[in-house]
């Protein structure tokens, strides 16, 4: 069934080897699946397929002969654009549902209902003077009660029609009023949502260019309702990330300790689990193991490895992996990028898979409903769910590889932002700003995004991040691309080496300042997907500094190896602050001249960015470059 060989699945030679040992042990993986479902359906690559009504489904010809209109008269543009536009409404609503929850949680925290604390006051102060709640003589619990409630107001109906505060306080004047321009500012990241679903229905929006923008107003939904608005609440609750040194691969499970991964990404579950695995390291000593080694997979791996060093199992596509390993006692998850195929995985080794999400359900599962109200008893319970787990371990099943990269994280705004205060103390951005200007640093580009089996895994991200620093770009990345490239060894201060001339300079320079003990590492992990808004954050810094449009910077965003709806809707929000996209595949809309054009091309004309496909890393690489080189010589720098 299988014809890929394993290096020409990942380039990474730990999976490789977990790819061979699961057929050995006769277990059916992602790649099997891939394998098994091609020829994948023509019409829904093309997104010309609808059954967004109980006519369909429908399907467009796409060599242009018949059936050209769906039985209700839509044609190939509406039903391509309608498609767009649910799945930029699902990429959107996934993170305005884990923002809303951290909203609740600080709540829960400051009301004392919930065994949490506000850790980082400066930032619970920053963040409410930023969207205008006051802070003067209040004590920090009034001012996270009246900040959660700002938040609230964000997913609440305004009749003003005001732009959203964590929008509107996150971006310059400019991009407001561009979106404006254009239609796309959103007043409630909820009402959005649901109007996407209503306008994509059966005899509603047939208007392929508005249908088009409502997918860039998307991305603003996620953006600001979503992931920055998670950050923030994440930052105060459990503190604002600064560097830390850990590690990358299935190697960093030890065969004599209990071996827990956390998967997901909800950092409320996997920072009590991070407690509750070290309080509770006796038992696991009295159950025969050496202690317990906890690892972090997708997104909250990125959570916890930010803030607590907690080393990297890997990308979504290491899940079955990490089980086939056979020294996993569980797998902890709670939503989003989970695959349903791990209880049945599970099941030829002694693995616990653990669901906790009341979203996140898995047939065959153990479900232990995590509540913050309970969260220290529902942390311990699954702790200990793992130490008896590690009694049954199969030894014979057991095969770790020994593959393990030096990877560092922790890099928020705020970290940087000190890390330069040791070249410059008074204007920390200077010398970031300044070495953009001499071409030390050739330009910025954000990566970001997933890793997908119709791809090999790493196979675009890490030679397109490669040949970036080479050529001088310092790379900002998130989400499970993170992991693929720490676990590729660009993480870390040797790194450097394969950086330009300038840009290893650069990289001394500020980790000599910081005592780093080497260069700073040319690709700097700024967290999970919803950390995304780091990166942002980071750009606006920049350009407001240089008093320049987010457009006009030598910068890039990229996610090569996207999969997840979640990819699009990010996807949509960089094109909507200016910058030059790339994606390693069309999100399904290439049965549209229309919609492609519209994205690829005429986008740059309303809001300055556009999306750019290509799953070649060397043409994507250059065509990045050559655009940094446009934006660069347009300021004359
Ligand atoms: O939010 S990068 S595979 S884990 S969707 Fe999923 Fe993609 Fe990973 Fe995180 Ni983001
Ligand atoms: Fe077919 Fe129109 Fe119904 Fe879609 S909405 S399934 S195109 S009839």
């Amino acid at each position: 069934m299988t014809t890929r060989k394993p290096e020409d699945k990942n380039i990474d030679p730990a999976i490789q080897q977990m790819i061979v040992k699961g057929q050995q042990d006769g277990v059916t993986v992602c790649y099997d699946r891939y394998e098994a479902m091609q020829p994948q359906c023509g019409f829904g690559e093309l997104g010309i397929c609808c059954r967004n009504c109980l006519q369909g489904p429908c399907r467009i010809d796409p060599f242009g002969g018949e059936p050209s209109h769906g039985i209700c008269g839509a044609d190939a543009d509406t039903i391509v654009a309608r498609n767009l536009l649910r799945t930029s409404a699902g990429g959107a609503a996934t993170h305005c549902d884990h923002a809303f929850e951290t909203i609740e949680m600080l709540l829960l925290a400051t009301e004392g209902k919930a065994p949490y604390q506000i850790t980082d006051v400066d930032k619970l102060k920053a963040v409410a003077e930023r969207v205008g709640v006051k802070t003067s003589g209040k004590s920090k619990e009034r001012i996270a009660h009246d900040l959660a409630m700002k938040a609230y107001a964000d997913y609440s109906p305004s009749r003003e029609n005001k732009p959203l505060s964590w929008l509107e306080s996150s971006v310059p004047p400019e991009r407001v009023e561009t979106w404006k321009k254009v239609g796309i500012l959103p007043t409630d990241g909820d009402l959005e949502i649901r109007r996407a679903m209503h306008e994509t229905s059966n005899g509603v929006d047939h208007d392929p260019v508005k249908l088009s923008l409502q997918c860039a107003k998307m991305g603003l939904i996620d953006a600001y309702s979503g992931l920055k608005l998670g950050t923030d609440f994440q930052d105060i609750v459990f503190g604002t990330p600064r560097p830390v040194k850990t590690s990358a691969n299935l190697g960093v499970l030890q065969e004599d300790k209990v071996n827990i991964a956390v998967h997901g990404h909800i950092p409320f579950l996997s920072e009590k689990i991070v407690e509750w695995a070290r309080k509770l390291e006796p038992e696991a000593k009295k159950a025969g193991a050496k202690g317990i080694q906890l690892c972090g997979i997708c997104c909250t791996g990125n959570e916890v490895l930010m803030r607590h060093g907690v080393p990297s199992a890997g990308n979504y596509l290491t899940q079955e992996f990490a089980v086939i390993t056979g020294a996993l006692d569980a797998i902890v998850v709670d939503v989003q990028c989970v695959m349903p195929s791990l209880v049945d995985v599970a099941n030829c080794y002694h693995t616990k898979v653990i669901t906790t999400h009341e979203i996140g359900g898995m047939r065959g599962a153990t479900h232990i409903p995590f509540a913050a109200e309970t969260a220290d008893e529902d942390a311990q319970k699954i702790v200990r769910l793992a130490i008896e787990a590690f009694k049954n371990r199969i030894p014979e099943k057991v095969q770790i590889p020994n593959v393990k990269t030096e990877m560092w994280g922790g890099f928020s705004v705020e970290a940087i932002i000190e890390a330069l205060a040791a070249l410059d103390a008074k204007d920390p951005l200077k010398p970031l700003v300044d070495n953009i200007k001499a071409g030390n640093i050739r330009g910025l580009v954000g990566m970001v995004g997933c890793d997908n089996t119709r791809f090999k895994d790493g196979g675009i991200s890490v030679p397109l991040a490669e040949e970036l620093i080479k050529e001088g770009c310092l790379i900002y990345v998130g989400g499970c691309c993170a992991h693929a490239l720490g676990r590729a060894g660009l993480m870390c201060p040797d790194a450097a080496a394969g950086a330009s001339d300038g840009l290893r300079a650069v990289l001394q320079a500020i980790g000599d300042a910081n005592k780093l003990g080497g260069p700073l590492p040319p690709v700097l992990h700024m967290g999970s997907c919803v950390d995304n808004s780091r990166v942002g954050d980071l750009l606006v810094a920049v350009a407001n500094y240089l008093g320049v449009r987010i457009q006009d910077l030598p910068a890039a965003a990229t996610a090569p190896e996207l999969m997840h709806e979640k990819a699009v809707s990010i996807g949509e929000w960089a094109v909507d602050l200016g910058l030059l996209t790339h994606i390693g595949m069309a999100p399904f809309c290439g049965g549209s001249g229309l919609v492609t054009k519209i994205l690829t091309d005429d986008l740059e004309g309303l809001v300055g960015g556009k999306f750019y496909v290509e799953s070649d890393p060397h043409v994507a690489a250059q065509t990045i470059l050559a655009h940094i080189d446009k934006k660069r010589a347009a300021l004359g720098i």
